[in-house]
């Protein structure tokens, strides 16, 4: 199937980066979401030689600028076929009793709530169509809950339960929805949760080979890509060296 349209969150980093370059190389039009405007512009610079790129810089905290940017698409973009949620990451990693609310409130605010508000704005085109595909991007962290993990656990437990909820409530329309979860991803991820602090976000990932997010943008293009009578429900992806959240062999 060619020139579908996707529209990815967080396609200014990481996973969401590499899964646009891949959709690019891949014959699906792409919507690029991101606050980091400069980088959205240099991604779509980079991909317009090979597809359609149209880009959206908006705050999925922010859910009236998250309705009106995607309702004001332009008529050739309306047409989603495939909504990926990525966008999201880890604020702090501190007991439950020294947390800060703040980051509490980021964490729910943007991987929970951000993404419905993207999807509330994106499902009802989906929805008159009868067809669709919804990736929501969850991690082991929804799976499994860890030391001073609490509220990124919480919020990505509530990304799985969300998974499950919307391919419950979306079956009626033929809409497919995956969850993928992957384990620890080289991307600027530890930088966001130790705010900056480079030495500590790398040695988050000394002594083993991480994933990148190269190999999670295949896992999702596997998964857009089955044909229509099959959908890929639920992934976990983990280094070869993590065999749990928190135990990861390394040399
Ligand atoms: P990055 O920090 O590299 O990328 C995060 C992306 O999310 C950026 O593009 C950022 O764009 C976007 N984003 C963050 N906050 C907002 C916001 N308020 N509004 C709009 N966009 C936002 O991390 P990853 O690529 O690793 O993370 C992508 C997803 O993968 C997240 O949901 C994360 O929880 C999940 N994940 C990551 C793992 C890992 O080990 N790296 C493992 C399991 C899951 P911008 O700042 O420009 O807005
Ligand atoms: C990111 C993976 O293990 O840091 O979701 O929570 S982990």
């Amino acid at each position: 199937m060619t020139n579908r349209i996707a529209l990815i969150t967080g396609a200014t980093s990481g996973i969401g980066k590499a899964t646009a370059r891949l959709l690019a190389n891949t014959n699906f039009k792409l919507i690029l979401c991101g606050r980091r405007k400069d980088r959205l512009q240099k991604l779509a610079a980079e991909l317009a030689p090979i597809t359609s790129v149209h880009t959206l810089s908006f705050d999925v905290r922010n859910q009236q600028e998250t309705a009106t940017q995607i309702a004001a698409l332009p008529d050739a973009w309306k047409e989603i076929d495939v909504l990926v949620n990525n966008a999201g990451n880890a604020h702090g990693l501190d007991p439950i009793q020294t947390g800060s609310i703040d980051d509490w409130d980021a964490m729910l605010d943007i991987n929970v709530k951000g993404l419905l508000y993207v999807t509330k704005a994106v499902l009802p085109v989906m929805v008159q169509r009868n067809r669709g595909h919804i990736v929501n991007i969850g991690s082991i962290a929804g799976k499994e809950v860890y030391a001073n993990g609490n509220v990124y656990c919480a919020s990505k437990f509530a990304v799985d339960a969300l998974t499950r909820g919307m391919r419950i409530d979306l079956n009626a329309h033929g809409i497919k929805v995956t969850g993928i979860h992957p384990g620890m991803v080289e991307t600027e991820f530890s930088l966001v949760r130790f705010k900056g602090n480079a030495d500590k976000a790398k040695s988050v990932y000394n002594g083993f080979d991480a994933l990148q997010g190269s190999d999670i943008a295949e896992l999702i293009l596997f998964a857009i890509t089955r044909p229509a009578h099959v959908v890929v429900a639920d992934l976990v992806v983990l280094p070869t060296a993590q065999a749990s959240a928190t135990v990861v062999r390394r040399t």
